[in-house]
C-alpha cells in the first residue's frame, strides 16, 4: 500500500468509523471557474458535514495521495495552475513522479477504495462522447464503476456526452445505474430525459444495502446514483440543446481532443449561459453531497 496523507478531520472519522464521503477535485481543477470552485468545493464539504457525515476532498499534492485536504490546501488548488487532470492511466505515474493533480471520477474511485471509503459525490460522470464512433472517446469513468465497489452520486453523465451511449455502455458493463425516486434518467442541468431509467431507489437505505450486496455476491464494481437536480434550479433540455451544439462545434473547429474536451465544453457552455450552467452545476453537486453522506450514513448501520 502507498502512504495516504489524511485531513484531520477524515483521520478522526476513520478512528470512530463514522460515515465519510469522498469528493472529486478535478470539478475544482478543470470544471469550474475560480473563485466558484473553491466556494463550491467548500459548499460542498460544508454540506456533507451538516447532513451528518465527514467530507474527503481527494487530490494528488506534491506525489503524496490526500484524503481529505485542509482548508488553505484547497484554496490553493483551486488558484493553481497546471494542475494534471489524472484518471486510471495517470495517476501512479503523478504520485511515483512527486506530481500535483486532481483526481477525475476515476481516480477518486480509485483513491476512495484504498482508503475504504464506499460514497461518492460528484456532479456528473465522463462517458461516450457524441462522436466517438470517429474519435472512440469514452471516459475511463465507465470502467472504473464496472471494477471498483464505490457508489457514486451524480446528477447522470454530463449532458455533453451522446447520454444514450453513455447508458448502453454502462449496462454492459454491468454497472447499476439508480435513479434516485424518480422513473427517468436526470440528464445533469436537466431534472429528466426521454430515458427511463434502468433502476428507481426511493431510500438511501435501499442504495446502501444493493452495494452491499453487490459485494457480499462477489460482483466487482459499484453503482452509479442519478439524483436529478433540484427543479428550481434546473435548465430545460431544449434550452441548452443548441448551446451544446455550438459549444461541441467550436471544439472540432478548434481541434480540442483527449482529456481538453470536457473542460472546454463547460466553460464555453458557461460563457454562452453567462453564467447559468455554473449555477446549476453548483446545485447539482450540492444536491448530491448531501443524498451520499444519507448513503454513507446508512452503509455505517
Ligand atoms: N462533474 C462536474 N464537473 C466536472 C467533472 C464532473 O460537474 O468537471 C469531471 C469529473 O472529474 C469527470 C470528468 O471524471 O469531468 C470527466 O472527464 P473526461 O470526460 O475527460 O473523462
Ligand atoms: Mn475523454
Amino acid at each position: 500500500m502507498i502512504p495516504i496523507h489524511y485531513s484531520a478531520e477524515v483521520a478522526k472519522a476513520r478512528a470512530e468509523d463514522a460515515p465519510i464521503v469522498a469528493l472529486e477535485s478535478t470539478i475544482i481543477t478543470h470544471g469550474m471557474p475560480f473563485p466558484q470552485n473553491v466556494e463550491t468545493a467548500r459548499l460542498v464539504e460544508q454540506d456533507v458535514r451538516d447532513s451528518g457525515a465527514t467530507p474527503a476532498t481527494i487530490a494528488v499534492l506534491n506525489g503524496q495521495l490526500h484524503v481529505g485536504l485542509e482548508a488553505d490546501t484547497l484554496d490553493a488548488l483551486g488558484q493553481a495552475k497546471d494542475v494534471a487532470k489524472l484518471s486510471r492511466a495517470d495517476m501512479a505515474a503523478c504520485i511515483a513522479t512527486g506530481g500535483t493533480g486532481a483526481t477525475t471520477v476515476a481516480a477518486t474511485m480509485i483513491a476512495a477504495h484504498l482508503a475504504g471509503i464506499h460514497v461518492f459525490a460528484t456532479g456528473g460522470i465522463g462517458g461516450v462522447h457524441k462522436g466517438a464512433e470517429d474519435t472512440f472517446d469514452i471516459s475511463a469513468d465507465l470502467h472504473e464503476l464496472a471494477q471498483t465497489p464505490v457508489t457514486v452520486v451524480a446528477a447522470g453523465a454530463k449532458a455533453i456526452l451522446d447520454l444514450p451511449k453513455t447508458f448502453e455502455v454502462l449496462e454492459t458493463l454491468g454497472v447499476p445505474v439508480i435513479a434516485y425516486r424518480q422513473d427517468m434518467l436526470p440528464a445533469f442541468w436537466s431534472a429528466t430525459s426521454d430515458m427511463p431509467a434502468p433502476l428507481r431507489m426511493n431510500s438511501a437505505e435501499d442504495i446502501a444495502t444493493a452495494q452491499q450486496t453487490r459485494t457480499a455476491m462477489g460482483l466487482q464494481g459499484g453503482q452509479l446514483i442519478t439524483n436529478p437536480i433540484p427543479q428550481a434550479t434546473e435548465i430545460p433540455a431544449a434550452t441548452l440543446a443548441p448551446i451544446i451544439a455550438q459549444a461541441l462545434a467550436e471544439a472540432e473547429a478548434q481541434n480540442i481532443s483527449a482529456k481538453a474536451v470536457t473542460p472546454f465544453l463547460l466553460g464555453r457552455i458557461f460563457e454562452l449561459t453567462e453564467g447559468r450552467s455554473l449555477t446549476a452545476n453548483i446545485a447539482l453537486v450540492r444536491n448530491n453531497a448531501r443524498l451520499a453522506a444519507q448513503i454513507a450514513i446508512a452503509m455505517c448501520k
